[in-house]
């Protein structure tokens, strides 16, 4: 590479890492893997050694980290929390070996997991522990201890009262909290995370502790920052002794007593990856000694004691059999990829999201394929890019048609998914089952997703009211239900009818409208039917409330099928009022007579709500009488109201009154 071409070359990765950088460390989003982007880091680091010239005193490889955002207070690092150097190849860790036996003839190495999650530090006084912070740029963090204290695995007490110690250590979520989390989001319609590795960041720096602990993250430790009251020769005996003091230390630490040795285990370690319940990104060699670390020193950025493999993310090559298409709860039309079988990072991948049109065009996509897949922060499978097409093949396009119902289906302006318009599609029937049931919803516990399916294939539940009808027998009719099970399933949907008004509107699935939107809805209608009858203006006029919601619910009210839904659950005993205290009590001391056909609200609607805002109704008028609410033919009250001068007001009064 001459000069030039390297000037121009680092210039690019510079801009490039840059906007990695701020993706991955700031917004918790980043757009390629780890892997990709310490190839580029590794580019430019060759390029500026080879150059010293064209290296610049804000190149991003002199940073170890993201910079702390002011989100939380400043903590500056005791002692420096470094990062670590990567090698790519065994011959990286050979030249890791020379280096190191350059100093002591016959090194003791401990191999370990490198975790993929987020460093932090935990410091304790006295035993207790009192500061928890992230690494930030290595010398500066921000302190996070309350969401720290949400972590279970992190003792608050230490059995022994060392005067000071702390410890470094990898803050994680779990493959399993991550899909649980995921699946929870999708049902939502939230924003799911890209891998668990940025699930735990996004969860670690919430300002809500409470989210953070709902996120069930977890910790190990691997090593020892500093310490008071204890004295530690060696990175093995400080593992050993901090999980005495009772922290969750990293897992499956080996002493190796040659290079080999620790490429085997690193192997070892890499055989297992897949398998693991949370992810790994690496292993990490280190030199056992302390005294020896002390000997080697660091570089500016990382010491030279220790270094981190980086795995290659797995990739295969399948044939793209079939491209199926799912229908979701809002109508969205998903492409679903299948596969020929293939071992991928520890299980068989089948399957795998094709996203939308977009994402088929932009890769090419087409049934019949060679593709090469891969698993995204190694669990979600992903087509990475295609091989090459089979004879006659054609471009793939979405259907015209919803493959459920046969409806038209349309692409909204600015939107890249494609909709089933038809509400009754029974495919989001299920989807809307489902979430009816679901625990932040209904919570009708029993209802899963297979139950549900199964009565929606006998045709026993055609809407979320029929839930309300099953009868025990038809219950105990499904496979592996018993008699016991069907009770319960009856008890649980019985139960649910007392829910309060907040969890039946999440329940009804309205596009926009999340378990805080339904508890402020609740809390401001105060029931169904007010709700039902306001428009979108009334609705966007509550605060946290912007258009595309208040239009959302207006739209689903609009409906004749959601009124007709709302009208059989009330039937059906399901509660319709919000359980909080209706605080505005407007029609406090007045007495209101309703007479004539109401054309808006029943008379029973119409007297709870003057009751709601601390009224109350009469049968007969008289000169106490505040107002009264005449509808259509209204007779002989509405004269008596005129020959006492009683205040007449007419519905469309009434709805002002109420607004
Ligand atoms: C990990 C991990 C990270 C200690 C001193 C320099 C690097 N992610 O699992 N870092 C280290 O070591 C630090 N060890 C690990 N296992």
């Amino acid at each position: 590479m001459d000069f030039d071409s390297a000037a121009k070359r680092a210039e690019e990765l510079r801009a490039i890492i840059e906007y990695h950088n701020k993706k991955y460390y700031e917004n918790d989003a980043p757009e390629i893997e780890d892997f990709e982007y310490d190839k580029l880091l590794h580019e430019l680091i060759d390029i500026e050694e080879l150059f010293p010239q064209l290296l610049t005193a804000d190149s991003p490889t002199h940073r170890v980290g993201g910079k702390a955002d002011g989100q939380f207070e400043p903590v500056v690092h005791a002692v420096p929390m470094e990062s670590l150097q990567d090698a790519f190849s065994k011959e990286d860790v050979y030249s890791f070996d020379r280096r190191v036996r350059d100093v002591v003839s016959s090194p003791v190495y401990i191999v370990e997991p490198k975790i993929d999650g987020l460093s932090v530090s935990l410091e304790y006084e006295n035993g207790v522990f009192v500061r928890g912070s992230t690494r930030g740029d290595g010398l500066v963090g921000e302190d996070i201890t309350a969401n720290l204290k949400t972590i279970q695995s992190i003792p608050m007490k230490l059995p022994v009262a060392l005067p000071r110690i702390e410890v470094r250590g990898e803050v994680y979520m779990s493959k399993n909290v991550f899909m649980n989390l995921t699946a929870q989001q999708e049902l939502h319609g939230e924003k799911t995370f890209k891998n668990p590795r940025n699930a735990a960041a996004g969860s670690l720096r919430q300002k809500n502790p409470k989210i953070t602990r709902q996120r069930r993250l977890d910790i190990f430790v691997f090593n020892i920052q500093q310490i008071e009251g204890k004295e530690l020769s060696s990175h093995k005996e400080s593992l050993d002794y901090i999980k005495e003091l009772g922290f969750s230390t990293v897992p499956f630490y080996t002493k190796c007593c040659s290079i080999e040795e620790a490429l085997l285990e690193i192997e070892k370690i890499g055989e297992k990856r897949g398998t693991l319940p949370f992810d790994i990104d690496g292993a990490v060699i280190k030199v056992d000694s302390f005294s020896i670390r002390q000997q080697l020193g660091s570089t500016a950025k990382f010491p030279k004691w220790a270094l981190a493999f980086k795995y290659p993310p797995e990739e295969k090559e399948t044939t793209l059999l079939d491209i199926e298409i799912n229908v979701g709860r809002t109508g969205v039309l998903t492409p679903t990829g299948v596969f020929e079988p293939t071992l991928l990072a520890g299980t068989t991948v089948s399957r795998a999201t094709l996203h939308n049109q977009d994402f088929i065009d932009e890769k090419g996509i087409r049934i019949g394929d060679k593709v090469i897949i891969r698993k995204a922060g190694d669990i979600i499978p992903e087509v990475l890019s295609v091989v090459s097409h089979s004879e006659n093949s054609v471009p793939y396009v979405m259907p015209e048609y919803c493959p459920s119902c046969g409806s038209k289906t349309a692409r909204e302006e600015g939107e890249a998914a494609i909709r089933c318009l038809n509400l009754d599609c029974p495919s989001q029937l299920l989807r809307t089952l489902i979430h009816f049931c679901s625990r932040d919803a209904m919570d009708m516990e029993g209802f899963g997703e297979a139950v549900l399916e199964t009565l929606v294939e006998k045709g026993l539940v055609k809407t979320a009211d029929d839930l309300y009808h099953l009868k025990k027998e038809d219950i105990a009719a499904i496979e592996r239900m018993g008699e016991k099970s069907a009770a319960n399933l009856l008890s649980a949907a019985e139960k649910s009818k007392e829910n309060d008004l907040s969890k039946l509107i999440f329940a009804l699935g309205i596009r926009h409208i999340g378990q805080k939107a339904g508890k402020l809805l609740a809390e401001h209608f105060g029931d169904i039917d007010s709700l039902m009858n306001a428009d979108s203006a009334a609705i966007s006029s509550i605060e946290g409330f912007g258009e595309i919601m208040a239009k959302s619910v207006s739209d689903f009210f609009s409906l004749v099928s959601s009124r007709e839904l709302i009208e059989k659950l009330k039937a059906s005993g399901v509660n319709m009022k919000s359980k909080k205290e209706f605080i505005d009590k407007r029609f406090s001391g007045l007495t209101f007579v309703l007479t004539g056909t109401l054309s808006q609200y029943t008379r029973n609607e119409a007297g709870e709500i003057i009751e709601r805002f601390g009224g109350k109704t009469s049968s007969s008028v008289s000169k106490k009488t505040s107002y009264v609410l005449a509808g259509e033919d209204a007779g002989s009250k509405l004269k008596k109201a005129n020959d006492l001068g009683v205040t007449v007001i007419t519905e469309d009064d009434f709805r002002k009154m109420i607004e």
